[in-house]
């Protein structure tokens, strides 16, 4: 660790992610002395390459603007870089380098030849018009394009990186490269999407909650679900609990939070997508639309979220990275929730982390528990390379059998290295494995 952060000082999710891999590693590289010699921990954390490029775009006021945009190619070792993009204010080198490191470890859990990488720009697509989201996708796409394509890199959609997001995007490689190829997934059905690729993460992490569950013979019938966010994974996670009986209490955006005690129901879903995903607006409605339900506005001075402090069963946190600190995490516990899974990427803290596994609760890591975007975009490429597409029905069945293969992948794995139901240590271990094998094997590269 003190050589990562001597390299990249001032590169503190970065750290995070590698400080969180390197804490469970240890039994694996004692049972292979060579890894050290070989550096395959050090070459694992550097990126085999990094792009970082200047996207000047015009507003609609005649205005030049200039963001920067990003693409990090992490790790090719299993196949080749596959991972999202994400727009944010608050992007920089050191999310997409923490986001591509996670991505690396997620895609070798899934049963799928799969590199990782990450890329985004610093561009808030917040308040923007439709022509400016376009010219800005299309300025961003005059650089990413030469860097991509179906056998090298298939970049996806994250926070801020929708479908509209990606309709400019890959319109622009396609005019570019004169090619109809595969090169993004999260595709509009009309022009080589998947059916299910939308739900995919959100309904994914449920399944590998409900496989948690049946670890001891429970499901999520009847129980309470606190969720934070309101994008694809939030809604689409709400949505599965609510299918398999489960009652979802709270949601999220970057505003503020709602709780309904009553809980949502598919009426109330359907508002809020309509809020959320056409109207673009803010929770804040909801809470005039149901006066029953309690809206809170984020307030910056508190150290706590007081989402996280109501009575439940389960949390999914599903809205963006350390969003449960140790004080949320203190208080998910005293609310008596025995079941925290992960829509988001590392949305928990070390601390927190740390909390959740001293109880024993069941606690689903985001690397495992929101493969199934991922995983579903693998499905997508194996439908653009067959021309084929397949039903609601047989993508939704297949990523069932994912999520529950990943799940058992990380319960054998955690039980072979002496941590019983450490799905902390059994992801981390499982993708490392993969990732250290395909590694060695390809020679020093
Ligand atoms: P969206 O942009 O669709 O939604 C993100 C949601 O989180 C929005 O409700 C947004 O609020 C809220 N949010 C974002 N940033 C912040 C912040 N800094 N503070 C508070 N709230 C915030 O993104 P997704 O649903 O796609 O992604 C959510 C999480 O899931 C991310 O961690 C992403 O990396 C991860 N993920 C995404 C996958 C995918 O395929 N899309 C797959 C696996 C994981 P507002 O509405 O106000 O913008
Ligand atoms: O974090 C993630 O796994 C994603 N944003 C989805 C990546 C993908 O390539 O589908």
């Amino acid at each position: 660790m003190s050589w990562v952060k001597d390299r990249d000082p001032e590169q503190h999710e970065f750290h995070q992610a590698v400080q969180g891999v390197l804490d469970t590693i240890g039994p694996v590289l004692e049972r292979n002395p060579g890894y050290r010699r070989l550096a395959v921990v050090e070459r694992i954390i550097e990126p085999e390459r990094v792009i970082s490029f200047r996207v000047p775009w015009m507003d609609d006021d005649g205005q030049v603007q200039v963001n920067r945009g990003y693409r990090v190619q992490m790790n090719s070792a299993l196949g080749l870089y596959k991972g999202g993009l994400r727009f944010h204010p608050s992007v920089n080198l050191d999310i997409i380098k923490f986001l591509a490191f996670e991505q690396v470890f997620k895609n070798a859990l899934i049963p799928l030849s799969l590199g990782g990488g990450k890329g985004g720009a610093d561009f808030d697509p917040k308040g923007k018009s439709e022509g400016e989201i376009m010219r800005f996708c299309q300025a961003f796409m005059a650089e990413l394009y030469r860097h991509i394509g179906p056998d090298t890199d298939v970049p996806a959609g994250d926070i801020g990186v929708g479908k509209r997001e990606i309709g400019y995007l890959f319109g622009m490689y396609k005019k570019l490269g004169n090619e109809f190829t595969g090169a993004f997934t999260g595709k509009g059905l009309l022009w080589g999407g998947s059916l299910i690729r939308p739900e995919a993460a959100g309904y994914g992490m449920v399944y590998f909650a409900a496989e948690m569950l049946a670890t001891r013979g429970k499901t999520l019938e009847g129980r309470r679900c606190l969720i934070s966010g309101a994008g694809d994974v939030a809604l689409f996670a709400a949505e599965k609990v609510l299918e398999l009986g489960g009652r979802v209490l709270t949601l999220s955006d970057s505003t503020g939070f709602i709780y309904d005690e009553q809980g949502l129901n598919l009426d109330k879903m359907a508002f809020v997508r309509e809020l959320k995903n056409i109207r673009r607006g803010r929770l804040a409605e909801y809470g005039e639309r149901y006066p029953d339900t309690v809206y809170v506005p984020c307030d910056p001075r508190l150290d706590y979220n007081p989402l996280w402090s109501f009575p439940a069963d389960c949390a999914f946190p599903c809205a963006t990275e350390n969003e449960i600190n140790g004080k949320d995490a203190a208080r998910i516990l005293a609310g008596g929730v025995d079941l925290v899974c992960e829509g988001a990427n590392m949305p928990s803290t070390p601390e927190a982390v740390e909390l959740f596994l001293e109880h024993k609760i069941f606690y689903g890591p985001g690397k495992a528990a929101n493969a199934g975007g991922v995983a579903v975009s693998g499905l997508e490429m194996v439908q653009n390379s067959t021309h084929l597409a397949w039903s609601r029905e047989e993508v939704d069945a297949k990523l069932k059998v994912i999520m529950k293969f990943i799940h058992q992948s990380c319960l054998d794995t955690a039980c072979e290295y002496g941590m019983p139901e450490n799905y902390v240590a059994g992801a981390n271990i499982s993708g490392f494995i993969k990732v250290a094998r395909a590694m060695v094997e390809l020679g020093l590269i």
